[in-house]
């Protein structure tokens, strides 16, 4: 998923500005592990650089390291929370499944009672149904993809840890690609060589200094760069202030008046399109400009292939419609004017085009960026600086420059290990071992793969085969779930069809730290410590690598909770000899895995004396309690995305068959594939408010949520600020409001044929008429009841792919009904322990 495996050669370390961390005097022999009962202690999360307040061994508070910009990240503020609510409190095991492994119940997973056990017997219970499932069904039938925003760290990383454990331990099937730009990171190599996605944009230095519009299209950054994926380096916040008072011309284009167009008020203009139409009113754009021939035809010549091919379909001689601007106001519900007015200033004027992800995560997911690019090239900025377009800036900082230093080391999945006779005999691809059914396993598992968003459809659809960007797919019989660090049951779509799905396997194991609806799901649970309760190490900014961080232990591991390492470790004694020793490296401790990772970094720090840097020794850096931090370079403070490309398109080819840009892509014209054309076209949504019969009302936006990462933190008291009627709040138009007949605090049932749950009302004109929003990431609560209590949006939402090439989840693609719910009195079961847990 988010890996950070795309730094070009912008990052030559030589120009470095030296920015050098002090050298502190050697004082101490050994890392100082002891945990401080009363002081503050340095650490890190996804939500930035922390300090704790420690008093008598309880974490009383928690603050943000440093302050960087004036906007605000409450989630910085919460750790006693996460320390102490809603903790799974023992190793626990299905009251059937203890019972009967081989016959244990699926079907009442989420409602069946729960038994304490003993950690040894957890263990030896996990070790024994896994290798029984592997035996009498091979290891494609071990289900270890494992995905989720699980706490950062270098080494305290649960799914690399898991699919290390399944590695050796004999194998398992994964998954491909991920839920939050599932569909652009496959279109996008087609088209510009590269995934974009998690890639370094244009410096932002560059884009304040070159940029005469800006527009966010589809992206909540006010938002969204409270988190990144290592650990934010907070430096996102910052530019977009300084872009708020540069006087530059502001567009935003979102059905909802998000935080962003908030914080950027007046100063920015907000067009409010119909969701999911972002394609037709791009197209729109397109049109006017080719007709009014403000278009860059040079551009499109020499550094983009199959204009000409696209031509026939914009002008309507393939399908008898062209894409006017008048055709695409009636259908995206923006002005015909506007679309005009838009398409002529992005032309005229140095224009960034930012888009967020949002709009990728809807039916037919893969024509927004694509249509972007097409945008792009006919406004023919793309490499120019403060021109072009943008896939990152809301999200992990992109923009922020890449600093010149060092990048940690981190724990690694291994590879695939041969068990015989209970023995661990060597890795399958050492000369040590020729075991042929294990060489054929290798291939097994790379083609039992399937996209990450199809779980829910390959659970009930065994032996099923599936496309997928040309290739063809067949999901394996899963017959045993291993999940650590994600909370599936409340992020994946169709919540109902999805727990039909997880009752067909006959065992489900998982790591957590707090009764989530996916622990509630599983047979056997592992009670795991907070990230505050071991330690661990991060870089901060995931592309600008700033600091070197150490996530430091703030208290005591919680109700005798195991570390994900500790459990694994236990797992390979349980499971064969002599496997311990190979998955601990011969029995390195945290703190020696930590010294390794480090001296990665260090080593290279010190030996690049242009840097003016040097790392201590990891002891003398540990007991420092403080990131180092790193300067970004001249060239990467300047650096301008496609740059070199557009200097010399042949010495600096894309990655794409022609190695330009590709506007018609022949490898996709040979896929045939009917949802997915060889150019960006616009396909109506199964879902949208312009279809005839729609099967309900309102369109649904399950936006990410502000006040939390996904699922992560609804169980903190910062739920007390946005919970309306005691439930997820659904914002919705004030003239929509007024024909259902709600207010603003009202208790509502919102439904399809689907599912349905509550939630509380908050009438708003910052909201398209036709479109609400209900945040995702709600903890699922429906075990017992047909609605779910607190609001989950993905009891409403579709589990269909974005098309065959991506297979993206089309998260933001569903209509509902709503009106006031008149059943009785439902209580809040979220963020209790289920039935016999303490
Ligand atoms: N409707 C809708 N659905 C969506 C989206 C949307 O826009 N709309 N967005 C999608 C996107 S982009 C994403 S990325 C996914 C996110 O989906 P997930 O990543 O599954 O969501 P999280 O809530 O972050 O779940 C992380 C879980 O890991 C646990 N955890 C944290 N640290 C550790 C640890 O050290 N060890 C273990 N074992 N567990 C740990 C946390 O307690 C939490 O339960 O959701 C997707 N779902
Ligand atoms: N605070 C916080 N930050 C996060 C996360 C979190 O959960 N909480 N999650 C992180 C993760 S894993 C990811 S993947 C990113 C997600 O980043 P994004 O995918 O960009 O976030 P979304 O909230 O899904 O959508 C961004 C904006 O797009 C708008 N939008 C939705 N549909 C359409 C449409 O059809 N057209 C147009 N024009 N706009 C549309 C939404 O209203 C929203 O304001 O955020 C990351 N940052
Ligand atoms: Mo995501």
């Amino acid at each position: 998923m988010k890996t950070n495996n795309s730094r070009r050669s912008f990052l030559k370390a030589g120009a470095a500005l030296s920015l050098a961390p002090l050298i502190p005097s050697s004082m101490f022999a050994s890392p100082n592990t002891a945990i401080i009962k009363n002081g503050t202690v340095f650490t890190a999360a996804h939500w930035g650089m922390l300090k704790a307040t420690v008093k008598n061994g309880k974490v009383i508070s928690s603050q943000p390291h440093q302050i960087t910009s004036k906007i605000p990240n409450p989630l910085q503020y919460t750790m006693p929370d996460l320390v102490y609510k809603t903790r799974i409190k023992a190793p626990m095991v299905r009251k059937s499944y203890l019972q009967n492994p081989d016959s244990p119940k699926p079907e009442l997973r989420g409602i069946d009672e729960w038994v304490e056990v003993k950690y040894e017997d957890a263990i030896k219970l996990v070790a024994r149904e896994l290798k029984k499932t592997r035996k009498q069904k091979g290891s494609q039938s071990i289900f270890a993809g494992s995905y989720g925003w699980y706490s950062s760290g270098k080494f305290h990383n649960p799914r690399i840890l898991l699919h290390r454990f399944m590695n050796l331990s004999g194998g398992f099937t994964g998954t491909l690609g991920d839920y939050s730009t599932g569909a652009t990171q496959i279109i996008m190599p087609h088209v510009v060589g590269g995934i974009e996605v998690y890639e370094q944009q244009t410096s932002w230095p560059v884009v304040l200094e070159s940029s005469k519009v800006v527009v966010m299209w589809g992206m909540n950054p006010i938002s969204t760069l409270r988190i990144a994926w290592s650990s934010t380096d907070e430096q996102g916040f910052k530019y977009f202030e300084e872009l708020k008072n540069s006087g530059k011309e502001i567009i935003i284009i979102d059905p909802v008046k998000s935080e962003t167009a908030k914080y950027f008020g007046d100063k920015a203009s907000w067009i409010a399109p119909v969701p999911n139409t972002d394609v037709a009113m791009m197209l729109g754009m397109a049109y006017h400009l080719y007709e009014t021939k403000n278009y860059d035809k040079k551009f499109l010549e020499e550094y983009t292939i199959g204009f000409d091919k696209f031509l026939p379909y914009l002008l309507g001689q393939t399908d008898k419609t062209p894409k006017t601007p008048a055709w695409a106001s009636q259908i995206c519900g923006i002005d015909e004017k506007i679309i005009k007015e838009l398409a002529i200033k992005f032309y005229k004027n140095r224009t960034m085009l930012m888009s967020g992800w949002g709009m990728q995560r809807a039916h037919h997911g893969e024509q927004p960026h694509w249509m972007l690019v097409t945008l792009a090239s006919m406004l023919g900025q793309i490499g120019l600086p403060g021109g072009g377009f943008g896939l990152s800036y809301h999200y992990s900082n992109g923009g922020a420059p890449t600093c010149a230093g060092g990048v940690l080391g981190g724990i690694n999945a291994a590879s695939l290990g041969v068990i015989e006779n209970n023995k661990f005999i060597g890795l399958a691809n050492s000369s040590a071992v020729s075991n042929s059914a294990s060489q054929s396993w290798l291939q097994k598992a790379t083609d039992s793969a399937f996209p990450v968003a199809r779980i829910a459809d390959a659970l009930l659809n065994p032996g099923k085969t599936i496309d997928h960007n040309g290739n063809k797919i067949t999901y394996p019989d899963i017959d045993f779930i291993y999940w650590a660090g994600g909370n599936p049951l409340t992020q994946h779509q169709d919540t109902n069809t999805n727990i039909k799905a997880w009752r067909k396997p006959r065992t489900v194991v998982v790591n957590e730290i707090y009764w989530t609806p996916t622990a509630k799901m599983a047979d056997i649970v592992f009670p795991v410590t907070s990230q505050y309760e071991r330690n661990d190490l991060t870089m901060t900014g995931d592309y600008s690598n700033m600091d070197i961080a150490p996530i430091k232990q703030v208290v005591e591991k919680q109700n005798g909770a195991k570390d994900d390492y500790q459990v694994f470790s236990d797992l390979c004694k349980a499971y064969a000899d002599g496997l311990v020793e190979v998955y601990t490296a011969n029995g390195k401790t945290e703190m020696d895995w930590l010294e390794e990772f480090y001296n990665v970094a260090a080593n290279a720090v010190n030996a690049n004396v242009a840097l003016g840097v040097s790392m201590p020794k990891f002891d003398e850096w540990w007991n420092k309690n403080e990131p180092t931090t790193f300067a970004p370079t001249m060239e990467s403070s300047s650096w301008v995305r496609f740059g070199e490309f557009r200097e010399d398109p042949i010495l600096n080819a894309l990655g794409t068959p022609s190695g330009l840009i590709e506007i018609y892509s022949d490898t996709i014209e040979a896929m045939k594939y009917d949802d997915c054309a060889a150019y960006p076209k616009w396909f109506e949504p199964v879902e949208w408010l312009g279809m005839k019969d729609k099967p309900a009302k309102f369109h649904m936006l399950s936006v990410h949520p502000t006040d939390r990462l996904h699922s992560q933190q609804n169980n903190t008291s910062l739920r007390e600020n946005y919970a309306v009627a005691g439930r997820e709040p659904i914002t919705i138009n004030p003239k929509d409001a007024k024909d259902i007949g709600v207010k603003t605090g009202d208790l509502v049932r919102v439904y399809n044929k689907r599912g349905e749950v509550l939630a509380g009302v908050v009438v708003s004109d910052e909201i398209r008429q036709g479109v609400v929003r209900l945040r995702e990431g709600a903890w699922y609560d429906g075990f017992d009841s047909k609605v779910c209590k607190n609001g989950c949006a993905n009891v409403l939402t579709m589990d269909i792919p974005t098309s065959k090439l991506a297979n993206g989840n089309i998260s933001h693609t569903a209509l509902v009904n709503i009106e006031l719910y008149k059943g009785k009195a439902l209580g809040l079961d979220a963020f209790k322990a289920p039935k016999g847990a303490k």
